[in-house]
């Protein structure tokens, strides 16, 4: 949900990176927050276990400049994957603006994939939102393993149409920028026009 501070003109929109366990939500943050230049970004605030996975969130402000006189945040982050963390995706979840759905390539992975846009439509409703009503974008990410799972395969699957579709090799930082770019613009555009 949009944040708006009168009073220090600021405007502050939540972007939230959702997909199974080890799919590379972290990972695209990481890449993003590296490739930021200073004076746009904030710290980087990460929980994770001694395996990598999430605990709770990861997250860090980006500042974007200023839109009619206003000063732009947006505020990214990741939901911890893993089956059991199920409240803390909620929390996490709750006031998004713009979700990035991070699928993983790996045929292996197929269910969990399915599980966690399952999970995703769950929690939005429960959030009392709706995939329909937020910018969606999905990132087909981990395509350097062979065999990946063919692009368009989850959303038929599904049922569902995202607005863009990214493919990414997120640990090698390709495909994140434009993946993050295009939530960005597409949460700004839809508060500013
Ligand atoms: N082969 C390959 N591995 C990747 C890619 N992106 C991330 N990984 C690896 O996948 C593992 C999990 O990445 P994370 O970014 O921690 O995954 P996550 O989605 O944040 O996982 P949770 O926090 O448990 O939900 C790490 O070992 C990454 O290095 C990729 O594009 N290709
Ligand atoms: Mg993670």
């Amino acid at each position: 949900m949009v944040y708006v501070n009168i009073h220090n003109k600021l405007i502050e929109l939540k972007i939230v990176y959702y997909g199974a366990g080890m799919s590379g939500k972290t990972t695209n943050l990481i890449q993003l927050h590296q490739g930021l230049r200073e004076q746009h970004k904030g710290q980087m605030v990460s929980l994770a276990t001694e395996s990598e996975s999430t605990i709770f969130f990861d997250f860090f402000p980006v500042e974007l400049g200023q839109i009619n006189g206003m000063s732009v945040r947006l505020r990214m982050y990741t939901v911890p994957g893993q089956d059991f963390y199920e409240a803390s995706r909620r929390l996490v979840l709750e006031g998004a603006d713009g979700v990035v759905f991070v699928i993983d390539s790996d045929p292996a992975r197929e269910p969990a994939n399915y599980a966690s846009y399952e999970d995703l439509c769950k929690n939005l409703k429960a959030c009392h939102s709706a995939i329909e009503r937020i910018p969606v974008i999905f990132q087909y990410n981990k395509r350097d393993i062979p065999r990946a799972l063919a692009v368009g395969s989850v959303e038929a699957k599904v049922g569902f149409t995202p607005l863009q579709v990214f493919e990414a090799v997120a640990s090698r930082g390709e495909g994140v920028k434009q993946t993050a770019q295009a939530i960005s613009r597409s949460v700004v555009e839809r508060f500013a026009f």
